[in-house]
Parts: C-alpha cells; structure tokens; sequence
C-alpha cells in the first residue's frame, strides 16, 4: 500500500486529492496545523480513513517529525495561504506559508528520504501581468500580488531542488479551479452562494469588485487528477493545467444568474473595497504539453462548472433553511 503526506488537506484540493487517492488504495497521511476548532467540513466524509498528523508550515522540526514519522511514497503539497487580497494586508506571512514554506517542506524531503516523490502547488498567478497568451511553462513570469511573488519562489526553489539533489520534484502551474468545495471568499464561490441567496428571499444585493478581469476556470476535481499523473511519470517537470478557455468576472457572474432564471443587472453593485492594489487581467493557459505527456485534459468545461456550483448552493441553502 503506498503512503501519501497531503499538506493542505483541509482546504478544497486537499479534499479532492485525499477522496481520490483513498479510491486508488493509499494509506492517506493528512498534515493539519493547531486550531482552537476544528476545520474538517471538507473532508467530514471520510476523516475516519484519513491518518492526520499535525505540523505548521512555519515549523520546521515539526515537518520533518512527520516526514519521518510517516515515510511517505508521494507528498503533494498544497499548503498556503491561498487569498489574494491577505496577501497584501499579510505580505510576510504570506511569504513564510506560501514562498519559504515550501523550503522546509522540500528540505525535510531532502533530510528524511531523497526517494520521496513531491509535488508543488504553483500557479498561474505567476503569469500576472501577462508576456504572452496563452501562457505555457515557458512564458516569463510577472507576478501582481505578494501571494504571486511568493508562488514564484515556491516555484524555483522546487526546480532548484530537482536540479541540486535530484529530487523527484514536480511542478504543476495550475489555473483557477473551483467545486463546490471552493472557499467563501473567493469570487466564483462568492457569486453562486449569492445567486443562490437571492434567489432564496435570503438576501438583496451582491456586491463585487473588478467585473473585466478574466480568468481561466476549471473544475478543482479534473485538477487534482493532473497533479496525481505528475508524480507517476518517469522524471519530473512542470506542467500548465488549464481549460484554455477565458472568461471574465461579468460573464461568471452573468451565467450564474442565469442559470436561476434572474437579470444580473438588477442585483450586482460594485464596491471599490473589493479592488486591488494591483491587478491580474486576462489569464488563459495552454495545457498541451500535460495533455501530451500526461495524457490529461479537463473534463468539465464552464457552462458545466458554474451549473454544478449555483446547483449545489441553491439545494444546500434551501435545505439549510427548510425553504
Ligand atoms: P485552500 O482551500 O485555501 O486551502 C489551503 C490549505 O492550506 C488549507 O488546508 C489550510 O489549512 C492550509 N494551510 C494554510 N496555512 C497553513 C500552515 N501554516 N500550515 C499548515 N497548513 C496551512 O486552497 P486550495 O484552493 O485548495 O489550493 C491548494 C493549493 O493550490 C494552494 O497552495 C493554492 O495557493 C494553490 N493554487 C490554487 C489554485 C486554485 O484556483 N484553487 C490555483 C493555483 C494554485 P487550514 O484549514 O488550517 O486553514
Ligand atoms: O476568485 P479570486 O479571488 O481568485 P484569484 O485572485 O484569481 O486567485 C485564485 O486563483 C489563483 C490561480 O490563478 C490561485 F493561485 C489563488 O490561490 C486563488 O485560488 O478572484 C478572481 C478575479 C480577480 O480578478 C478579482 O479582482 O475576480 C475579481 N473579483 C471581482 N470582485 C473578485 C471580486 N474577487 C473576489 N475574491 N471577490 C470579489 O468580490
């Protein structure tokens, strides 16, 4: 039975990955930080299957207690502090979980076992302000935000560590990708939860930010799978996961509405509170290189994906409130 260390397995990947590689017969290892509650709502299902073990990202002795302890044959870490907009009003600490934490990560790998297979959580943040498009894994980065900032150092620290130490360290520079399972904060979670309120008698007006930047979305389920290929192949790389299809906040926030049969127009408000510093405004990603080598391509397109989610917020909410 192979063994897996997922970090982040709390948060909407970390879910995914950890239901996906219980079905595939790993003994799955879960590293959860300390809290005054717990935050397993997204893994409630299946927390009697899943071995946690506690350690910080902030804490090196305690990643490479569990890193010992666990032995495992595949680390994904997915791990960060993952919201756009805290890393302006947090930078540093954004830059201790998101940049230097995937140092400890890969040097409790590099002191533990150089056999263990990771994975890196990179993303298309990078691209930022963008030098060509689509983006591949040979476009320059630019990164808008100190979350994105912070990415690129996870990103080169993990090729540097392949190239130092020959580790088996993958990569993946993944696309937006939501589910259901998608934090509140974040806009196309945001939207469908709204949608789905209003619709309800529940709530009035939804107000957002920048409605023109565009964003390539996917569906979190297709990703995580990608990120399990890239660990299985002969040697590691990098590798773009992406639709290869944009679009913008408006149109989200236009099929959502739609999709319960009401006008956007007469609901959305914009509130400059919601507007960064600075902006990332068009991103698509080329994923033939995954799709070739890994032999991936995402499953479910945009119409799918924002039915999938307003559905499941309207039944979830309607439930909740006995409606
Ligand atoms: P998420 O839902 O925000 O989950 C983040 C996870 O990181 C949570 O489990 C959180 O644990 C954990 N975490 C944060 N700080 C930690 C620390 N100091 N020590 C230990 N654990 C800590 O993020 P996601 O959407 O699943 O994304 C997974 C990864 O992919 C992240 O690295 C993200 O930056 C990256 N990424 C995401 C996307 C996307 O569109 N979703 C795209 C590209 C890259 P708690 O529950 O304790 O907070
Ligand atoms: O949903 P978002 O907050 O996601 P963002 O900033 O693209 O970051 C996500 O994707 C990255 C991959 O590219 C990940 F690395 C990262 O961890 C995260 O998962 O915002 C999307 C767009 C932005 O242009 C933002 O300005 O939506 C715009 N927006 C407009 N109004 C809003 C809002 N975003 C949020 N969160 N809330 C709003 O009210």
């Amino acid at each position: 039975m192979k063994k897996v260390l997922i970090t982040g397995i709390t948060g909407q990947d970390g879910s995914y990955l950890a239901d996906m590689l219980l079905e595939k017969g790993y003994k799955v290892y879960g590293m959860v930080r300390r809290s005054s509650v717990e935050k397993l709502d997204r893994i409630e299902h299946i927390r009697d299957k899943i071995n946690f073990v506690q350690a910080d990202l902030l804490d090196q002795l305690s990643i490479i207690t569990i890193i010992k302890q666990v032995n495992p044959d595949e680390v994904y870490n997915l791990a960060a502090m993952s919201f756009v907009p805290t890393s302006w009003s947090q930078p540093v600490l954004t830059g201790e979980f998101t940049g230097i934490g995937v140092t400890r990560m890969l040097e409790a790998v590099r002191l533990v076992n150089k056999d263990i297979r990771f994975y890196q959580a990179s993303s298309s943040e990078m691209f930022g302000k963008v030098k060509e498009i689509p983006q591949t894994e040979n476009t320059p980065f630019h990164p808008r935000s100190p979350y994105g900032v912070a990415k690129v150092y996870g990103h080169y620290i993990t090729v540097n560590y392949r190239e130092s130490y020959d580790i088996f360290a993958a990569s993946g520079i993944l696309f937006n990708h939501e589910s259901p399972r998608r934090g509140l904060e974040f806009v196309t979670k945001k939207v469908t939860n709204a949608v789905a309120k209003i619709k309800l008698g529940l709530l009035d007006y939804l107000y957002l930010g920048n409605m023109d930047s565009k964003r390539d979305w996917g569906f979190s389920k297709d990703y995580v799978e990608a990120m399990w290929l890239m660990l299985q192949q002969d040697k590691p790389d990098d590798f773009v996961i992406a639709t290869g299809e944009s679009h913008s906040v408006k149109e989200w926030v236009q099929a959502s509405f739609e999709c319960l049969g009401m006008d956007w127009e007469k609901y959305v408000k914009i509130d400059q509170k919601f507007i960064r510093p600075a902006e990332v405004d068009l991103l698509v990603g080329d994923s033939s290189k995954a799709q070739k080598v890994l032999g991936w391509k995402p499953k479910v397109n945009f119409d799918q994906l924002v039915k999938i989610m307003v559905e499941y917020d309207y039944n979830q909410l309607k439930k909740a409130n006995n409606i």
